[in-house]
């Protein structure tokens, strides 16, 4: 087992200044697979300064060296691709085929799709007698979240990168291992000293340090609401910008007319995806009554194949959740939905059979849900479908708007032009017509309490500029 000691500061691997550690578990064995310092407020400082310090000369960088750097760094993520799902797999649960799709390949294409953009984006505009530059907004720090552990981290660095701020990563504590990973991808491209910075350590240590130090320009965070809350209130009191990834509880809404198999499959399967860890999962599937047990029935079958197992194993659909806290969790919401009336039609909050080890639950779809239960309402972060029932267009709508999240959602009707209309109607930053298809340039953020600002293409770079005007 590796111990590790030390944090990426200034260009260099630098022995922790702090003393606590943090045990790395595999979720799918619960065994320690290494351990990385837990930073303190000095680790965090120590970073922050490396990255003012460098932040002039990065920022007043050219598009060209920009370039080269993120190249680097998109060629880096290529070519470690199996590297970094073998990492996902041991520190996060997520089943090989999954961590190698997705884990590693959405970051790759995220990498790829700003490669672009920074060769033909234009930082200056002429607006009547003014030019309107885009400049960098500063230092940034970065906090990232466990569930797509390296997704995240590439969709603030990159493009923070690319507009010319520093960073300052501080990742989940839960999933360490491959943040250090792509900390040596961004070494290796040659970014210069104290452009990139990583310090690993707990939310309330390192990560509260962080979020409230007075010498980060902009704060960008992905995690739950109630720490965006927390980080927003201390980057509130240095005036300090926030951008905010929170949850979501998103509504994927069947009108009558639609291919209901379908609808009902994808969803089955944008749920279970990631062992249910995903913000934007469609958590609630909303279907016409008349059409309500046919959707059941098909739910409850299509879940019955996402048997739990080793995440190594190719064959593997559904592993762990990440830690024995999240299992906790999602077994006491699936028994509250149970207590609250809800009916179970598939899974339960008891362990997966065989499989007592690990941080396993069982695929569960709860029928009977009505819009008020906790089920309802509250992000669940697990294998866990609720399937409610709605009489008619409006009361759709009401029950697809009626939680505190906006993040994302689906429609599914017989033609584009109805399902489109609804999707007008829905309160979420991005909504998935009839399937949809993930778009890395298109930008991805809640309304409501599930954020922000704005990540990937344009709107996720426009994140880290703050413009200037000269006159004439
Ligand atoms: O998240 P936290 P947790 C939701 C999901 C999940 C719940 C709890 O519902 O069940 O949150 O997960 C850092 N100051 N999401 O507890 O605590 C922490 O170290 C500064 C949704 O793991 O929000 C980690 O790096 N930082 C979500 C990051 O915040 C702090 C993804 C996220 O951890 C901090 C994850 C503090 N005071 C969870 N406290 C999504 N939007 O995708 C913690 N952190």
């Amino acid at each position: 087992m590796e111990q590790l000691t030390d944090h990426y500061i200034d260009g260099a691997w630098r022995h922790a200044l702090g003393g606590g550690r943090i045990a790395v578990l595999n979720p799918a064995t619960e065994q320690e697979i290494a351990s990385v310092p837990a930073g303190s407020a000095a680790d965090v400082d120590a970073a922050v300064t490396a990255a003012r310090a460098a932040l002039r000369p990065w920022g007043a960088s050219s598009r060209e060296e920009r370039l080269r750097v993120l190249t680097a760094v998109r060629d880096g993520l290529a070519a470690r691709q199996q590297e970094i799902a073998e990492t996902v797999v041991a520190e996060l649960g997520a089943p090989i085929g999954m961590a190698t799709a997705v884990h590693a390949g959405l970051p790759l294409a995220v990498a790829s799709s700003y490669v672009d953009l920074l060769a033909e984006y234009e930082f200056s505009e002429k607006v009547g007698n003014s030019v309107v530059h885009a400049e960098p907004a500063g230092v940034v720090a970065a906090i990232t979240p466990w569930n797509y552990p390296l997704h995240q981290i590439v969709a603030k660095v990159v493009p923070a990168l690319a507009a010319g701020c520093t960073v300052v990563l501080k990742p989940a504590e839960d999933t360490p291992l491959v943040a250090r990973l792509f900390a040596r991808i961004v070494a290796e491209a040659g970014a210069p000293a104290g452009v990139f910075n990583l310090v690993t350590g707990y939310g309330a240590e390192a990560g509260a340090a962080l979020a409230g130090h007075p010498d980060v320009d902009l704060v960008s965070f992905t995690g739950s609401t109630a720490v965006g809350r927390s980080i927003a209130e201390a980057a509130g009191r240095n005036l300090t910008r926030v951008a905010l990834e929170l949850g979501g509880k998103s509504a994927n809404v069947v009108l009558p007319g639609a291919d209901l198999a379908r609808a009902v499959n994808v969803n089955v399967a944008n749920v279970f995806a990631n062992s249910g860890q995903t913000c934007s999962a469609w958590t609630r599937l909303l279907v016409h009554e008349d059409q309500y047990e046919e959707a059941v029935a098909l739910a409850a079958k299509a879940a019955a194949k996402y048997l739990p197992g080793d995440p190594a194993l190719p064959e593997t659909r559904l592993g762990p959740v990440v830690n024995a806290k999240q299992r906790e969790r999602v077994r006491g919401y699936i028994r509250a939905g149970v207590a609250a009336g809800a009916r179970l039609v598939a899974g339960g909050p008891e362990a997966p059979e065989g499989l007592d080890r690990g941080f396993f639950v069982r695929p569960t779809v709860l029928a009977d849900v009505t819009p008020e239960m906790t089920v309802a309402q509250e992000e669940i972060f697990g294998p866990v479908l609720s399937v409610l029932a709605y009489r008619d267009e409006e009361h759709a709508l009401e029950i697809a708007n009626g939680t505190d999240y906006g993040l994302a959602g689906g429609v599914w009707a017989a033609d584009e032009e109805t399902a489109v209309a609804f999707a007008r109607r829905m309160d979420t930053g991005q909504v998935d017509i009839n399937g949809g298809r993930f778009n890395p340039r298109a930008p991805f953020g809640g309304w409501k309490n599930s954020g922000i600002g704005r990540e990937l293409g344009r709107h996720g770079l426009e994140e880290f500029l703050q413009t200037r005007s000269f006159q004439f």
